[in-house]
């Protein structure tokens, strides 16, 4: 039996894990059966604990990238194909991460195109980065960052204008045509998870289409781990206890307290992201850059106790980000609540160094 292998890429807080969540129920909704792949740097992923709450299976690489962990890679293939016993698999790759196609897709083509169909390369992009990038801008990142962002398009197959809801139509015009002269070659979508605009058209070119993985971009490694480096990286999940307290106030209260801290730095944000779960509901919270861009989804009931995860990669060094965030709780907390880590990974990301980099684009077998 063979199963479909649909790679969505895109930068940190692109819209990639909100698009598995929704994709994975249409299909469902089509008859298949779906598994979840999720990748870090560390454990303690929010995505893997926001989409393990769904009906699907979920396998998580993490401690590296795809490329530079491929057996992880293979590993969560084969360990979600038999768990879902999946017609379809989707994988979403570390948003700073790039050159997946001749890192991923093509060493996959070259040996397992008997049991996997790979479909095209997906890259999602947040409008409103994806417009500053192509003026030449550097989208609020640091230029090594931004580079890892223009890497990503390049190579794509596909590239997935996200978010089109926050974009009025002319707006969005006007962005299709600037992307389509920048990439010539890469088949353009837009969507919005919000509203559903563009999710089946997309849907049905990934469920279709096999010839993944067209070109290779040339990707300078210097840039791309300075890119990578410059980002404090921290994954950590706390329990909360003490006063019964409003979850979504004290989720708004501590993004909005990192975000200031950040934003008075002239830090900038890859992502922030946090999970609170109460009892059997939960909370999502998001930054992908400015305090603006805040949001809040899901409601955890008032209660004297909630498990807290939160992944943020912003431009600091590990430790400057580590003491910020363990004031913002604390100053969040007020001394109402007890915020106790279980698990705490603060790093900066090391050199990329893929387990395969192939030159060359493997052709696609007739299946
Ligand atoms: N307005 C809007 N926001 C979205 C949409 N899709 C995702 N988001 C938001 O974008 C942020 C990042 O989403 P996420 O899926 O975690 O991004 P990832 O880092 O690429 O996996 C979250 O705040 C989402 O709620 C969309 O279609 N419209
Ligand atoms: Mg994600």
């Amino acid at each position: 039996m063979t199963t479909r292998l649909i790679l969505v890429g895109g930068f940190l807080g692109a819209g990639k894990t909100t698009l598995l969540w929704e994709t994975a129920q249409r299909l469902a909704g089509r008859g298949l059966r779906v598994g979840l792949i999720t990748n870090d740097q560390a454990p303690e992923l929010v995505d893997t604990a926001f989409l393990s709450r769904g009906d699907f299976k979920v396998a998580e690489v993490d401690g590296s990238c795809f490329c530079c962990n491929f057996q992880g890679l293979l590993g969560a293939m084969s360990k979600v194909r038999a768990e879902a016993d999946a017609d379809v698999l989707i994988a979403e790759p570390v948003g700073s991460c790039t050159d997946l196609s001749a890192t991923i897709v093509q060493p996959l083509k070259d040996h397992f195109q008997q049991e996997i169909v790979i479909a095209p390369l997906s890259v999602m992009a947040d409008p409103v980065r994806l417009a500053d990038i192509l003026d030449g801008g550097t989208a609020g990142l640091h230029p090594s960052a931004a580079y890892i962002f223009r890497k990503q398009i390049e190579e794509a197959d596909i590239v997935v204008i996200s978010k089109t809801d926050l974009l009025a139509s002319a707006e969005l015009d006007m962005l299709k045509t600037r992307l389509a002269q920048a990439c010539p070659d890469a088949a353009i979508f837009t969507v919005s998870v919000k509203t559903g605009e563009g999710l089946d058209a997309w849907l049905d070119e990934v469920t279709t289409r096999s010839d993944a993985g067209q070109r290779i971009a040339e990707v300078d490694y210097d840039v791309y781990a300075e890119g990578e480096a410059v980002l404090g990286w921290l994954n950590a999940t706390i329990t909360l206890r003490g006063e019964p307290t409003e979850w979504n106030l004290f989720a708004e209260s501590l993004l909005s307290g990192l975000s200031q801290r950040f934003d008075s730095m002239g830090a900038s944000v890859g992502h922030v992201k946090l999970m609170v779960e109460a009892g059997d509901s939960f909370l999502m919270g998001n930054l992908t850059g400015k305090g603006d861009t805040l949001s809040i989804r899901g409601l955890a009931v008032t209660g004297s106790e909630a498990r807290l995860t939160l992944n943020a990669r912003v431009q600091m060094s590990p430790e400057a980000l580590e003491t910020i965030v363990r004031e913002v709780i604390v100053s969040t907390s007020q001394g109402r609540i007890t915020a106790t880590p279980v698990v705490w990974h603060c790093l900066s990301p090391g050199r990329p160094n893929p387990t395969h980099r192939y030159d060359h684009v493997v052709a696609t077998k007739e299946v």
